[in-house]
């Protein structure tokens, strides 16, 4: 983690504007807790990623909520592209006062310089890919040919530093812990997926309930997450010898469904 840190600082002095990238199903908990201390007072661009995956109205409260203050929000999909072409636009108004800056000293004018920083799995590579069109930067073929960072034309004005920084979330908090698994930013490895699931029913039970019973055909909703979960697996056929519903399996399904947007677009992190 502090090295993580180390590289995001070296980096930062080398750009004019940060661009954060969130999960908008989860703005709250996938934002690095020293995310301002790190950045300090370096113009930047919040972009909600994965757009596509939450709830319209929360996203639009979210971007309303951190958009303040000399920064600016947008929501956007880096898979689709949809929201990417306001990008490049808003990186050159928050570099704008920089720029004016270097030209008065008498600096010749270039690029708008950006970094891309996020936690694990957020999106930073395909917003990267998307942005650029998939034109990265040439490395040259021969060693010795890379010295120093390497820069992404995006257009004339407007370039990103080839390695996006990444930010590891905060995990002490067991709420914030189980969002970023259900999103993906920790691996499923590493928690128990029964009570993940279980976790990720009694969330979307209270936010939208309709939601559960229209895809999983159900009347009712017991509340309680590992009953909800024996409820959908007897559903699907998912069932061990003896008739009994295999919990693992039904998790496994739960999961990937609500991370495939099956579930509709639910946000977990309210404003
Ligand atoms: N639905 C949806 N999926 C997305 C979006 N952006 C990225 N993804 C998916 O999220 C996953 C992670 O994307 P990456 O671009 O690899 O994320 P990353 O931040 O570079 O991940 P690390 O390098 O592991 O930290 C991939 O499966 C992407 O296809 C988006 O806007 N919408
Ligand atoms: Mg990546």
């Amino acid at each position: 983690m502090a090295k993580a840190r180390r590289q995001v600082a070296e980096s930062l002095k080398l750009v004019d504007v940060v661009v954060e990238l969130l999960d908008a199903r989860i703005p709250a908990s996938s934002r690095n807790p020293m995310i301002n201390e790190i950045l300090g007072s370096k113009p930047r661009l919040i972009v909600l990623n994965k757009a596509d995956l939450a709830d319209e109205q929360a996203t639009r409260e979210w971007a309303a909520k951190l958009g303040t203050g000399g920064t600016r929000a947008l929501a956007i999909n880096s898979v689709q592209g949809q929201g990417m072409n306001q990008v490049p636009k808003a990186a050159r108004e928050l570099a704008a006062p920089v720029m004016a800056a270097r030209a008065a000293k008498g600096i010749r004018p270039r690029a708008v310089r950006a970094m891309i920083v996020g936690i694990p799995n957020v999106g930073k590579s395909s917003f990267i890919n998307r942005l650029t069109g998939g034109n990265r930067a040439k490395t040259g073929d021969k060693p010795g040919v890379t010295r120093g960072p390497q820069w992404v034309k995006v257009n004339p004005d407007f370039e990103l530093l080839d390695t996006p920084g990444i930010l590891w979330p905060k995990f002490e908090d067991p709420e914030v812990g189980v969002k970023l698994a259900l999103t993906g930013a920790i691996s499923d490895l590493v928690v128990n997926i029964e009570d993940l699931a279980a976790k990720l029913l009694e969330l979307v039970t209270a936010l939208k309930p309709e939601a559960l019973q229209q895809r999983y055909k159900l009347d009712s909703l017991p509340g309680e997450g590992t009953e909800t979960l024996a409820l959908v697996g007897r559903r699907r056929g998912l069932l061990v010898h003896g008739g009994e519903v295999d919990l693992s399996k039904a998790a496994v399904l739960v999961l990937r469904e609500y991370r495939e947007g099956l579930l509709g677009r639910i946000t977990l992190d309210h404003p």
